[in-house]
């Protein structure tokens, strides 16, 4: 009797079978309203060659609409998402809480902004433990794109879950 071909069955496997030409980086922001202040990671990401894609996705207007975003992202080939939001900036807490990527937040000042943006940047800094979100100071959108450069230079097999040692 022939030998059964062998079969990858591991998550990373099946991910990495799933992997498509997507864009690198995916932009969310949570307004029409936020889109301009993401032009400085556009143009950073585009002087850099790297794909990236932009979503307007509110997480308190849409939360289903961030919710499969988030948890589809990796499986298109996503590697790292920014998400842009300004007063009580949910965004990057939610992506986060949906998708293991590295996520980037980036407090942005909106025009109903309290103390010129100070709303988001703690909202976005001051995640509960557990969810891990970087944070870029108000309005830092290039610095985001920088950071998110930074991240797909390493490249992938980054560990899954927590180490023995850390528990
Ligand atoms: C946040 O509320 C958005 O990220 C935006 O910065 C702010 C205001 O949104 P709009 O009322 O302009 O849509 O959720």
């Amino acid at each position: 009797m022939p030998a059964e071909p062998e079969t990858q069955t591991s998550p990373v496997g099946l991910l990495e079978e799933l992997d498509e030409s997507g864009p690198l980086v995916g932009i969310l922001v949570g307004s029409e309203s936020d889109l301009e202040s993401m032009d400085p990671a556009l143009a950073e990401l585009r002087e850099r060659g790297i794909s990236h894609e932009l979503k307007v996705l509110s997480a308190h207007r849409n939360p289903r609409g961030v919710a499969d975003y988030a948890s589809s992202a990796q499986v298109r080939g996503v590697r790292v998402i920014i998400a842009g939001a300004g007063m009580a900036a949910a965004l990057p807490g939610v992506v986060a809480a949906y998708s293991d990527l590295p996520v980037i937040g980036v407090p942005l000042r909106s025009s109903k902004s309290v103390a010129d943006g100070l709303d988001a940047l703690l909202a976005i800094a001051q995640m509960p433990p557990g969810v891990p979100v970087a944070c870029v100071s108000v309005d830092g959108s290039r610095n985001a794109a920088i950071l998110a450069a930074r991240i797909l230079a390493q490249g992938g097999g980054y560990p899954q879950g927590p180490s023995v040692a850390s528990s």
